[in-house]
């Protein structure tokens, strides 16, 4: 089933637009953001969703009876304004007993106290209806490599992450897990640093089945790839449970811009994958478009809704431009020319064998058969410039 422009189910962290803009070399530039007030403003703008990590909602070390007070407000909140929360996450990063990892930290009881902080956001992710639960480890790696038995935490990154899933199994929650990857920042090195070591991970799992990921457009492309081509991996694999957009230029620090205001022809092509699949068909991503993001510190609270906007926006332009360039009958011509519907058909034919192939092969026309199909053209540089000229609203 395709998204159409109304159905786009658009969310945003809570953290985004509360971020009061504090960085490593500078204070806050903008007051704290009440999470109530969050909720009504994004509501207002459009927004389906809201998510949050444990903190964010309720400060850490809230005694208890305060902690429900904060969160029957939140629920109030959510049906004043019909907002869900399809996603929510722990913060296993920000407390100084993070500094060496939660679930990987080479402390024991630092790893048992990471997990119970996790499994009870995931009791009140189940209670306010997410159906995923992100885990970004931002804090799980090293800056030096003599720090840490590195075979030992991908094992104990095995069994919290199995511990957390069957939890939500014993427990009947519909829910999955969707594992962020990040290469670095804030530790010199991350664990499950692209979406690749992610999948590798997670094919190890007992219960791998309800584990997926969470690509982030800067994340993947602080590590000099490829959004689109990592998210289509996942798609395929039966594994994009999530996703978060925003964008940045190329490799250096986590910049967290506006969605599209990076890579914008990446962008473009991020959207066409979400909204209209692979050209030949198969998987969907069903999900919601989480917006990760943060409101540059040069902004004031009027800019930080002028953000949060432009994040929507930016995508549904994108995606009447994608549909524009799918439908275009000169794009259809010259997919047909590169041969990108011919990639799905099967290499061998049915009954076909690798060994009958060998044999059957008239190896005197090797040479010559690799120089007829050596000459062919691809067209794909005509093909960009119709994307980019529908990028560009020309077509
Ligand atoms: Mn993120």
């Amino acid at each position: 089933m395709s998204d159409t422009a109304d159905q786009t189910r658009f969310t945003f962290g809570l953290w985004t637009v509360g971020w009061p803009a504090a960085d490593p070399f500078g204070e806050a530039t903008r007051p704290a953001l009440d999470p109530i007030e969050a909720v009504h403003k994004l509501a207002e703008l459009g927004a389906h969703g809201i998510t949050f990590h444990d903190d964010d909602l309720v400060p850490f070390g809230t005694p208890a009876a305060e902690r429900d007070q904060i969160v029957s407000r939140f629920r109030d909140a959510l049906s004043e304004t019909g907002m869900s929360v399809p996603m929510v996450t722990t913060n296993t990063f920000s407390h100084p007993v993070f500094k060496d990892g939660a679930l990987t930290s080479n402390d024991r009881d630092v790893r048992r106290l990471a997990l119970v902080k996790v499994l009870r956001q995931v009791d009140l992710g189940a209670e306010l209806g997410a159906e995923t639960f992100v885990m970004w480890g931002g804090r799980e790696g090293a800056e030096y490599d003599g720090s840490k038995d590195f075979g030992a935490a991908h094992e104990r990154y095995k069994e919290g992450l199995d511990a957390v899933a069957g939890y939500i199994k014993e427990q009947g929650y519909g829910m999955r897990i969707a594992l962020e990857p990040k290469p670095n920042e804030p530790r010199g090195d991350i664990l499950l640093p692209t979406v690749g070591h992610a999948l590798a991970l997670i094919a190890t799992l007992e219960h791998g089945d309800i584990v997926g990921v969470n690509p982030e457009v800067g994340h993947e492309q602080m590590a000099g790839l490829n959004f689109t081509a990592g998210i289509a991996q996942a798609l395929w694999a039966g594994k994009l449970f999530h996703i978060d957009l925003n964008g940045q230029h190329g490799p250096k620090y986590d910049q967290d811009l506006v969605f599209g205001h990076g890579d914008l022809l990446s962008a473009f092509f991020t959207v066409d994958l979400l909204d209209n699949g692979f050209p030949g068909g198969g998987e969907r991503y069903q999900g919601p478009r989480h917006f990760d993001y943060k409101p540059s510190r040069t902004e004031d609270v009027e800019g930080v809704w002028a953000s949060a906007a432009a994040n929507m926006s930016t995508y549904r332009l994108l995606a009447e431009r994608a549909r524009a360039f799918r439908a275009d009958p000169e794009v259809q011509e010259a997919m047909a020319a590169s041969g990108i519907l011919d990639l799905g058909t099967p290499t061998l034919e049915e009954g076909e064998t690798p060994a009958s192939v060998l044999a059957d092969y008239d190896f005197a026309n090797l040479e010559a058969d690799a120089d007829r199909l050596g000459e062919r053209g691809y067209g794909f540089v005509h093909l960009n410039q119709l994307a980019v000229e529908h990028v560009l609203g020309a077509r």
